[in-house]
């Protein structure tokens, strides 16, 4: 990719120079001085590099423009047989087949892989690789390389889709041009080593060009047709197609809006926003705003209950069959003091406080409301030895 870089070379003085309080040289009068008068050559002109605008242009990727439009117009075309002719197993199957998607990008390469707030033996491993090949959002290393740099630098030219760049961009577009130059520059950065040693994710990236048309594309359609007899152009339309753009568009919303609509309650100065209408449609990824500032947090959100978080039941249920363990969560005096230092004051309990004509303050060192970072990190001059 050629970033549209305005480059600019200075040079040192040329013969039209006319500096103050230097001769310039086509305006000298004679005699002409003497040559060994004249006065010494310039040294090597340097040169600057000034790098004036950054902007980048936009290289389109027609394959995948093309394939948006076909899946986006296909899949309404699948809405409707799903609505008029589809049997009403099909139905069911898109549901069973979205859920396992959606819990092979949230539980496994969003929670799991990327950032690490749990373990899983290798059988879940197992099971969230298959799942999440169902998903086809691209391989695990991939997604999680992207979405490490997504938290790392978000909203920045190296943030993969980065919102400040609109709607647009940051729920699609992203996927139909070349990536900044800063993504993979700031990208390589990011250390991948915990999943170059997970086999199975290795096993995914390495086969990923076979096993994603069957498991996201053939095996979806078949089943319907094989099993209980669904017409091959209905399954292939909804089953296959109609299941997989929906599944991509709930994902997107993550990174669009929940990047622009709705309160700050943890930290106001990012764009990531708590959307509860995301959270339904992402099985509980919606809860942005305190995602970005606990990522290591399984639950992905401060909620206590799985109304609206359907993934930390999924891992709570595997947690309870022994197959998923340590699961790191935020306590909740570290959660709300962090809320009342940088939130925009929607937190409920804060709301609360408030209310009641309380604010968030503490008597002193050693009242238990202390936040624990400060207790941490207070300089403590001559302490006793
Ligand atoms: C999809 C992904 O949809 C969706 C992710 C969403 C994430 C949301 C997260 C929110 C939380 C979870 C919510 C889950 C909710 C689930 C609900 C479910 C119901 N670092 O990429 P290339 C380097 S995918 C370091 O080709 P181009 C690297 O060397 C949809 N380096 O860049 C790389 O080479 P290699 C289906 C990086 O050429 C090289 O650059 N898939 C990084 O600019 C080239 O990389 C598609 O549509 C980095 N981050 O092309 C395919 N990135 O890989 C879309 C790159 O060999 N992709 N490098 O190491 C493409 O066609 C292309 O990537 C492109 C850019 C055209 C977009
Ligand atoms: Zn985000
Ligand atoms: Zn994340």
């Amino acid at each position: 990719m050629a970033p549209n870089v305005t480059t600019l070379t200075l040079l040192g003085m040329s013969e039209t120079d006319s500096r103050p309080g230097l001769p310039a040289l086509e305006k000298r009068s004679p005699p002409e001085p003497e040559p060994e008068k004249l006065p010494p050559p310039e040294p090597e002109p340097e040169e600057l590099e000034l790098d004036l605008a950054p902007n980048y242009e936009w290289r389109i990727v027609w394959r995948n423009v093309i394939a948006f439009v076909y899946l986006h117009t296909a899949s309404l075309y699948g809405l409707y047989l799903a609505i008029t002719t589809a049997k009403l197993l099909t139905v069911f199957w898109v549901y069973f087949l979205g859920g396992l998607g959606g819990m092979g990008v949230t539980a496994g390469a969003h929670r799991l892989w990327a950032h690490r707030s749990y373990k899983a033996k290798w059988p879940l491993r197992l099971l969230l690789v298959i799942c999440n090949t169902i998903a086809f959002q691209n391989h695990i290393y991939e997604w999680v390389r992207d979405h490490r740099v997504h938290h790392k630098f978000t909203d920045t030219d190296a943030d993969p889709h980065n919102s400040s760049r609109g709607f647009f961009f940051s729920h699609i577009g992203w996927l139909m041009v070349r990536k900044h130059p800063d993504v993979s520059e700031k990208g390589k950065k990011v250390d991948m080593s915990d999943l170059e040693r997970d086999p199975l994710v290795m096993w995914q990236k390495r086969w990923y060009l076979f096993i994603m048309p069957l498991f996201c594309f053939v095996l979806p359609a078949w089943i319907p047709v094989r099993v209980w007899g669904e017409d091959p152009w209905v399954s292939w339309h909804v089953a296959a197609i109609f299941r997989y753009t929906l599944s991509l568009n709930c994902t997107w919303l993550v990174n669009s809006a929940a990047h622009i609509w709705g309160v700050k309650p943890y930290d106001r100065n990012m764009s990531p926003v708590e959307s509860v209408p995301v959270a339904v449609a992402a099985f509980g990824e919606g809860w942005h705003n305190y995602h970005h500032v606990f990522p290591w947090d399984y639950k992905a959100a401060e909620l206590g209950n799985y109304r609206l978080n359907f993934t930390t039941a999924f891992i709570d249920f595997f947690a309870w069959l022994g197959w998923a363990y340590d699961l790191k969560t935020v306590p909740e005096r570290m959660a709300l003091s962090r809320a009342a230092r940088c939130g925009d004051g929607s937190h409920p309990r804060l709301q609360r406080r408030k209310s009641h004509g309380a604010q968030p303050a503490i008597w002193g060192w050693g009242d238990p409301d202390m936040p624990a970072d400060e207790v941490r990190d207070a300089n403590v001059a001559r302490q006793a030895l």
